[in-house]
């Protein structure tokens, strides 16, 4: 059998950023499927008989980054399990290390191919405001977990951000004091610009 080469688009930027919310209307109108490595990793939190459910509430709670066998394999699962209908794949908030991208070469480099990394970037401050704001009840929307997260991405997940940078793949949009909507018609056109 042939491999099938998956189309990816890879979706950074610091926690509140908008990435989910950019996401979510990307899928809806671009034929994208959105795969949040985060929601695969609560929902596997979740999951009666997962062995991993403790490790990642640990994680999640104090803004580190869980390994990345367990959070590459969701997200293959994922691709998977999504069919053949997509026309390629939104991977929200991965990779956010070293080991993650690791991980990633070593395990889908030869499965994908990576077009550009959307960078939603965005002020810090609007960013705590936006995750204190969120109301999901989630486990670290809370002061101190998010200052943790943004601690590990400034410091581990910024310069994979870079690394893509070098590689002249990173499309950054400005998002800290734009509406979703004004956000929305500049990703549309990085994916018009890139024939996506
Ligand atoms: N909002 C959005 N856009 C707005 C705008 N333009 N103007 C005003 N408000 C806007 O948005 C956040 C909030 O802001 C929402 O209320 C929204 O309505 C509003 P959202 O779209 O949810 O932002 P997003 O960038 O998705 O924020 P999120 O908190 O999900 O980002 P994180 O990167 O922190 O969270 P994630 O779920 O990716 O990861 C959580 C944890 O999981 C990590 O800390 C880590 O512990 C673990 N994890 C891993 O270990 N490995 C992974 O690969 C991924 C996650
Ligand atoms: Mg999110």
């Amino acid at each position: 059998d042939a491999v099938r080469l998956y189309d990816v688009v890879f979706v950074l930027g610091p926690p509140g950023s908008g990435k989910g919310t950019q996401c979510a209307r990307i899928q809806e109108n671009l034929g994208f499927v959105h795969l949040s490595a985060g929601d695969l990793l609560r929902a596997e939190r979740q999951r009666a008989g997962s062995e991993f459910g403790e490790l990642i509430e640990t994680h999640i709670k104090n803004g580190s980054i869980v390994p990345v066998e367990i959070t590459c394999k969701l997200l293959e699962n994922a691709m998977i399990a999504s069919g053949t209908a997509a026309k390629g794949f939104l991977i929200d908030g991965f990779p956010r290390n070293q080991n993650n991208l690791d991980g990633w070469v070593r395990e889908m480099g030869a499965k994908t191919k990576v077009h550009f990394v959307l960078y939603l970037s965005a002020e810090l401050e609007i960013c705590v405001d936006r995750c204190l704001n969120r109301g999901q009840g989630r486990t670290d929307d809370n002061v101190e977990s998010i200052q943790k997260r943004i601690t590990t991405y400034n410091n581990q997940t910024f310069p994979i951000i870079q690394h893509y940078e070098q590689l002249g793949l990173v499309r950054e949009i400005k998002c800290g004091t734009k509406t979703p909507d004004q956000v929305y018609a500049e990703v549309a056109q990085v994916f018009g610009n890139a024939g996506l």
